[in-house]
């Protein structure tokens, strides 16, 4: 049996994440497809929950180096998780990844390479999406503004810095998140299907970042 694969959805706040997973899961299922989503950071565990609390209280204090691992540390508790639902031929589906932990980061002025090295050895996306819109549209969707982050200067910093991911690596995929649910869904299902195609097709090993 095939490995899945495993598929990362990144854009900045309230490009539709969630709903493009959830949408894309269901119809993955419907063609007999194994497929989790998961998010990060996943806000179940203990450093989720301290995660929650600092991006939810802006009173909250945890310094900008710590706050960095800690969602670092959020993927590595899963890193078996991950390892074992591909292996096992599921692929996942991600909301967010090693990709926002670097550029939120950075756009606060962290140094780059402090940054990625803690998602040195984590597993190797075969796929990322990002959703890409204008922060100034972003902004106007509803719930914006809730969390911390949440604010134009820090969106439009994120946005370049995910764009430059975007532009270098070849399995990274820009879609217009401006466009209708229906049509980022196409878009989003016809990749994805593909991709888990090629893994069976090829096979592929897992790699890492
Ligand atoms: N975020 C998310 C980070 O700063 N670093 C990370 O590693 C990850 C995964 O957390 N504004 C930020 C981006 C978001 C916030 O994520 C919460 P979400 O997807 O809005 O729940
Ligand atoms: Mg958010």
């Amino acid at each position: 049996m095939s490995r899945g694969a495993f598929i990362i959805l990144e854009g900045i706040d309230r490009t539709g994440k969630s709903t493009q997973s959830a949408k894309l899961i269901e119809s993955l299922r419907k063609l007999n497809i194994n497929a989790e989503r998961m998010a990060f950071p996943n806000r179940t565990s203990n450093t989720g929950q301290l995660i929650s609390k600092y991006l939810s209280n802006k009173d909250y204090h945890i310094n900008d180096q710590t706050i960095h691992l800690l969602f670092s540390a959020n993927r590595w508790e899963n890193l078996d998780f991950i390892r074992s639902k591909l292996f096992a031929g599921t692929s996942i589906i991600v909301d967010r990844y090693s990709y926002s932990g670097v550029a939120y980061s950075v756009a606060k002025g962290l140094d780059f390479m402090w940054c990625l090295q803690p998602e040195v050895g984590l597993p190797q996306p075969d796929l990322v999406f990002l959703l890409d819109i204008n922060p100034e549209d972003s902004r106007l969707r509803s719930g914006f503004g809730s969390e911390r982050y949440e604010n134009l200067q820090m969106q439009k910093n994120v946005s370049t810095i995910l764009r430059q991911f975007a532009e270098i690596e070849n399995y990274w995929k820009i879609v217009d998140a401006s466009k209708s649910i229906e049509d980022v869904h196409e878009i989003l299902l016809k990749h994805s299907n593909e991709i888990i195609n090629d893994i069976q097709i090829d096979k592929r090993p897992l790699t890492s970042i």
